[in-house]
């Protein structure tokens, strides 16, 4: 039978983060971020290992660069570490750190690789932090004035631009359940995080169109459908899907906050409602509604959500075990984008698993099976209408998994970390193949 074909132009990329892949953590007057801090904290890393050396790319950008040219990749998804451009996050630039950047967009663009470049993954620079990080407000100014930054040194060849990656995961694992950077234990920090990563990513589009800069700019959120388990109780899943989904979508793509996703029921954010609207001045849904060039979507399954508020496995899961595997996930998710929010052009900048295993290997039929199906569901959603534009696996490379460390590898190419030798895994040559066809096989 015919394969699933994509449209013509369809972006194939890949994706990658400064903290887990770029190593060289004091190299050229780099600033400490959260993560090297946390990172070098007892008991929070499940390998006691740190951002050094990752997978050293800043030192190895080019032979990166040559490889993804060899596996077909149209484009690359990488992230600024905000703490090498400004080592205490204000103030002068380390044009050294900057150069670094430039010489890695110089690579890409000359190999015919299309940048997209987050401008936060994470890693904030620690002085920042110490400042009060983003539960205070004024880390949103400092994100604009950075973004500037990166769009005048940047941003003279065509490239999509990711304001903020994954804020979600950062306010809640990072300031709620406390198991990632900055590592508190605070509701009210992750509501105010939520609010001050969207004011950041508001004011940086501004910034873009003052630049004007070519590309395009959007927000990277993670979604995942939410499965209520006791239908009778659906409430506990529709406050789940209203602070991991409606949180972030509403305000970026309509201007508005949900009524439903703070407060003190199952599934909400346990944080005050009061506290998170008096953080919210006059204009700031304005601001976080400008209108942006596309959303990226970031997929990896969904959850099962019982009457209680509690988590229920629904679909197989991965090492990750808050992985569960659903590739129908996707399409449904797309379809409701398409449904439900104004029409914006979608990307998927994230979509993978880790092996079954950490262990050094190539061979991993588990990830072949889960990108071609993944595939097939975004192929079927275009055919169904949705304005799905490109597909970027996570990842390019085994990396630094936060808080687990290298014990999970999410790499189409491996890594051995003794002596950074990269291998592509199978699944590499799956996608090479996939991209040359510019299709997917039906099953
Ligand atoms: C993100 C992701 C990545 C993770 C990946 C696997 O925010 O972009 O969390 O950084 O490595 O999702 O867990």
């Amino acid at each position: 039978t015919e394969p699933m074909a994509f449209p013509k132009g369809y972006t194939w990329g890949a994706a990658t983060s400064s903290f887990q892949i770029e190593g060289a953590l004091t190299a050229d007057g780099r600033g400490p971020s959260v993560w090297d801090t946390f990172a070098a904290l007892p008991g929070k890393i499940a390998d006691r290992s740190t951002g050094d050396p990752a997978a050293d790319q800043y030192h190895r950008y080019a032979d990166d660069v040559a490889l993804m040219s060899s596996l077909g990749l149209g484009a690359y998804r990488f992230s600024i570490s905000w703490s090498r451009v400004l080592p205490t996050g204000a103030g002068d630039v380390n044009q050294a750190g900057l150069d670094y950047y430039r010489r890695l967009v110089d690579a890409l663009v000359g190999a015919g690789i299309r940048p997209a470049i987050t401008l936060f993954h994470w890693d904030l620079p620690q002085a920042l932090q110490d400042a009060g990080g983003w539960a205070t407000r004024d880390t949103a100014a400092r994100f604009a004035d950075y973004a500037a930054i990166c769009f005048d040194a940047l941003g003279d060849s065509e490239a999509d631009w990711l304001t903020v990656n994954e804020p979600k995961t950062h306010a809640f694992v990072g300031h709620w359940y406390g198991t990632h950077a900055p590592g508190l234990r605070k509701a009210d920090a992750a509501a105010a995080a939520v609010h001050h990563q969207l004011l950041a990513h508001g004011l940086a589009v501004q910034r873009f169109r003052d630049s004007g800069a070519p590309g395009r700019i959007g927000a990277a959120l993670n979604l995942i459908p939410v499965i209520a388990t006791e239908p009778d109780y659906p409430e506990a899943a529709t406050f789940t899907d209203a602070r991991e989904n409606r949180l972030f979508l509403d305000p970026v793509l309509k201007g508005s906050y949900p009524d439903d996703a703070i407060g003190d029921r199952p599934g909400q954010l346990p944080a005050d409602p009061a506290a998170f609207a008096a953080l919210q001045q006059p204009g700031d849904l304005e601001v976080i509604s400008a209108p942006c060039d596309l959303l990226a979507i970031q997929y990896y399954g969904v959850t099962g959500v019982d009457g209680i508020g509690n988590t229920v496995e629904v679909a197989p899961t991965s090492l990750a075990s808050w992985q569960q595997i659903d590739p129908q996930g996707l399409y449904d998710l797309l379809v409701r984008l398409k449904d439900e929010y104004p029409a914006i052009p979608l990307i998927i900048t994230e979509n993978g698993i880790p092996d079954p295993t950490g262990d050094l290997t190539v061979d991993d039929p588990d990830r072949i099976e889960f990108l071609r199906a993944h595939l097939q569901q975004a192929a079927r959603a275009i055919g169904d209408g949705v304005p799905l534009e490109g597909h970027y696996v996570w990842s390019l490379l085994d990396n630094f998994e936060w808080a687990e460390g290298y014990t999970q590898r999410w790499g189409i190419v491996a890594v051995d970390f003794e002596t950074q030798e990269r291998t592509p895994k199978k699944s590499a040559g799956f996608f090479s193949d996939v991209i040359a066809a510019n299709a997917v096989a039906r099953d």
